[in-house]
């Protein structure tokens, strides 16, 4: 496409505003659209939904799961789950920092391991963060560990000795996964987490190194404090037994 043709597709996007997110800072889900729509040059509305008092919009947008991020594209359904939002900006703007790869399998590869990750390491490192039960602690340390593993394998091979999993430049997975570097630094520095390191996982330090110093990916990522008063949040609503603990 002409430079020219993109150049337009942004203004006009820009003029009609047309998008609106809702989210909450320091949810990696959130960041994850925010950077999606970054990458993408797309203007949007950002309005922060507080999670312990939930707006008359979140629950009629997504009333089943109730959850953020919740994306609003002009009359169209409002959209959830973030790793659906990002496949739909892909969609909507092709030809603007295109993001899954234009390879069948290479694309369900993308799919299967920000699945994974979301629905295995996501929950255990959650869990980690608010567990008082130190067993438990260490059990998902070593499963988180074992993962990290995996992820390293998959990286190799998704990258292709490039810098990136989408390659030269940021693609699907660098935004899916590269959402959490946030939380990989603040977990290394609050609890001692450090899933990623250098010995074990030597081409994901570099990765990780690269999207920090990526200015988009860096733009996005909450601050520390951020990350702090989203675990409190997270505490704040455990049942007694797993009151907070000091670090
Ligand atoms: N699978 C969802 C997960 C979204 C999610 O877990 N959002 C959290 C914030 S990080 C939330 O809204 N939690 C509120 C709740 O579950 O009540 C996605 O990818 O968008």
């Amino acid at each position: 496409m002409h430079p020219y043709t993109i150049i337009f597709q942004i203004i006009s996007m820009a003029q009609k505003c047309e998008m609106k997110l809702l989210g909450t800072h320091g949810s990696v889900f959130v960041t994850r659209v925010k950077f999606a729509l970054k990458l993408k040059c797309i203007e949007y509305e950002y309005v922060e939904e507080d999670l312990c008092n939930k707006s008359e919009l979140l629950l009629t947008s997504n009333p089943v799961f109730q959850q953020v991020p919740v994306l609003f594209h002009a009359n169209e359904h409002p959209m959830i789950e973030s790793l659906v939002i990002l496949e739909y900006l892909d969609e909507i703007q092709p030809d603007v920092h295109p993001l899954l790869p234009s390879n069948a399998s290479d694309r369900a590869q993308c799919r299967i391991l920000a699945y994974t990750y979301d629905t295995l390491y996501h929950p255990w490192t959650k869990e980690f963060m608010i567990t008082r039960d130190k067993r438990r602690k260490e059990e998902l340390k070593k499963l988180l560990i074992e993962g990290s593993l995996m992820l390293e394998e998959a990286f190799v091979k998704l990258s292709k000795g490039k810098t990136f999993f989408g390659g030269d430049d940021i693609g699907y997975l660098d935004v899916a996964l590269g959402s959490f570097i946030g939380w990989f630094k603040f977990n290394g520095s609050v609890f001692g987490l450090n899933v990623i390191d250098e010995a074990r996982t030597p081409r994901l330090t570099e990765w990780v190194k690269c999207m920090w110093s990526h200015e988009v990916a860096r733009s996005i990522i909450p601050s520390h404090e951020i990350h702090m008063d989203f675990l409190n949040m997270l505490q704040s609503q455990l049942p007694p037994m797993h009151a907070p603990v000091s670090t």
